[in-house]
C-alpha cells in the first residue's frame, strides 16, 4: 500500500537530484569558513533575499533563535504573535537562552498582527519597563493555516517599527510559499526585514538546514551565537550541496502544492463531519475538524486513516493538519479523500 504522509513538509526525503549533488560536494571545515558549497549556498541565500549574508544553520529553530539572541539582549522584549511557532514550538529557547522577554499579541485569523496593537504594545523610555527591540512575524503563518502575508503589510509595520527603531525578524521557514502564491520573489517580502531565516528542510524536499539572512554584521554577530549553541558544523557542505539544489530546483514548483491543497480542501469539504476552516487554502496546509456528530475521536481518525496508508497532524482533540508537499500527487489526494469518505 502507497503511504501518503501529510503530516508536515518537513517529512520530505531529498529528491534523487539532491542526493546526486551531495555524493559529489565539494567540502571543507565551515567552521574555519572553508566550506564552498556552504559558502556558495550562504551567497546565494542572500542574494534570493535580498540581505548582504547568510549563514547555514542546522535547524529553523536555530535559525530563529540565534536571529533574537542576536538583535536581543538580556530582558529586552521581542513583540511576537501568540501562535507563532516561535512562541509556540521553539522551546521557549529565546527565555531560556537569551533572558529575552516575550511580549505576545494575538495573532489575526489571517496570521497578521493587527498595526494599531503593535503600535501600543511598543514601551515607552521608562526604565521601569523592558526595552522593546524586535518584532517577530512569521510568513507564511504556519498556524493560521499556511496563511500569506503580502509586502504591503509589512510596508505598513514597516512605518512602525521604523519610527520607534525596532527591528524586525522574520519567520519565513515557508517564505517562498508565500512568494510563489503571491507571484512575487521572496526578496519582496521580506524587504523591511532587519533578517529572515528560511527552511531549506520542508516544502523545499532538502534533508536538513535553514538560512539565517541579513547584514554583515548582524551575520557576524549570528555566527558566533551559533557556535554558542553548538551549531557550528564541519563539513556541511554535503548538507548545503543538497539546500542549492533546493533553491535551483525546488522553488516554482511549489504552485503545485498548492493546488493539491485546494483539491484536498475541496474534496474534504463535501464530505460530511468534516469541516474545512479555510475553504481555499493559500498555500500547502489544510486545518479541519470533525463536526460533533461524528461519534469517533480524534486518535481513532487518525488510527483509522493510518490503516488506509494516510498520516496526517493532529493539532487538537479534533483537529487535524494536512500538508502537501512534493512527495505528494493526485494520486496521494485521492487515496486521502476515499480513506476519509470510508471511515467518516
Ligand atoms: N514546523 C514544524 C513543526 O515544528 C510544527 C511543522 O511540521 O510545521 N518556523 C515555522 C513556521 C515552522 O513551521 C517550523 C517547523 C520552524 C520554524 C522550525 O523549523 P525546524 O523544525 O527546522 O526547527
Amino acid at each position: 500500500m502507497k503511504i501518503v504522509d501529510l503530516r508536515s513538509d518537513t517529512v520530505t526525503v531529498p529528491t534523487p537530484a539532491m542526493r546526486a549533488a551531495m555524493a559529489t560536494a565539494e567540502v571543507g571545515d565551515d567552521v574555519m569558513g572553508e566550506d564552498p558549497s556552504v559558502n556558495r549556498l550562504q551567497e546565494v541565500a542572500a542574494e534570493r533575499m535580498g540581505k548582504e549574508a547568510g549563514l547555514f544553520v542546522p535547524s529553523g529553530t536555530m535559525g530563529n533563535l540565534a536571529a533574537i539572541l542576536a538583535h536581543c539582549g538580556r530582558g529586552d522584549e521581542v513583540i511576537i504573535g501568540d501562535l507563532s511557532h516561535t512562541f509556540l514550538f521553539e522551546g521557549g529557547g529565546v527565555a531560556a537562552l537569551g533572558g529575552v522577554m516575550p511580549h505576545t499579541l494575538p495573532n489575526l485569523p489571517d496570521g497578521r498582527l493587527d498595526p494599531g496593537a503593535i503600535r501600543n504594545a511598543i514601551r515607552p523610555d521608562d526604565v521601569h519597563q523592558p526595552v522593546s527591540r524586535l518584532l517577530v512575524l512569521e510568513n507564511t503563518h504556519n498556524r493560521c493555516g499556511g496563511t500569506v502575508l503580502d509586502a504591503a503589510y509589512f510596508e505598513q509595520v514597516h512605518e512602525i517599527t521604523q519610527a520607534a527603531r525596532l527591528k524586525l525578524h522574520i519567520d519565513g521557514a515557508r517564505i517562498f510559499n508565500a512568494a510563489v502564491a503571491l507571484g512575487v520573489p521572496a526578496k519582496t517580502l521580506v524587504a523591511t526585514a532587519d533578517s529572515v531565516t528560511f527552511c531549506l528542510s520542508k516544502a523545499l524536499c532538502a534533508p536538513v538546514g535553514s538560512v539565517l539572512c541579513g547584514s554583515t554584521e548582524f551575520i557576524r554577530t549570528a555566527r558566533r551565537i551559533r557556535k554558542q549553541l553548538g551549531g557550528g558544523m564541519r563539513q556541511a557542505g554535503i548538507l548545503a550541496a543538497a539546500g542549492l539544489v533546493a533553491l535551483d530546483e525546488m522553488v516554482d514548483r511549489l504552485a503545485e502544492d498548492h493546488r493539491r491543497a485546494r483539491l484536498l480542501a475541496a474534496g474534504l469539504e463535501k464530505i460530511p463531519g468534516i469541516l474545512v476552516e479555510t475553504k481555499v487554502p493559500a498555500s500547502n496546509m489544510v486545518f479541519i475538524s470533525l463536526d460533533e456528530k461524528i461519534g469517533l475521536s480524534g486518535v481513532q481518525v487518525c488510527g483509522r486513516l493510518a490503516e488506509a496508508g494516510v498520516k496526517v497532524g493532529t493539532v487538537g482533540a479534533r483537529r487535524f493538519r494536512l500538508v502537501t508537499h512534493y512527495w505528494i500527487d493526485d494520486e496521494g489526494v485521492e487515496q486521502t479523500l476515499d480513506a476519509f469518505r470510508k471511515i467518516l
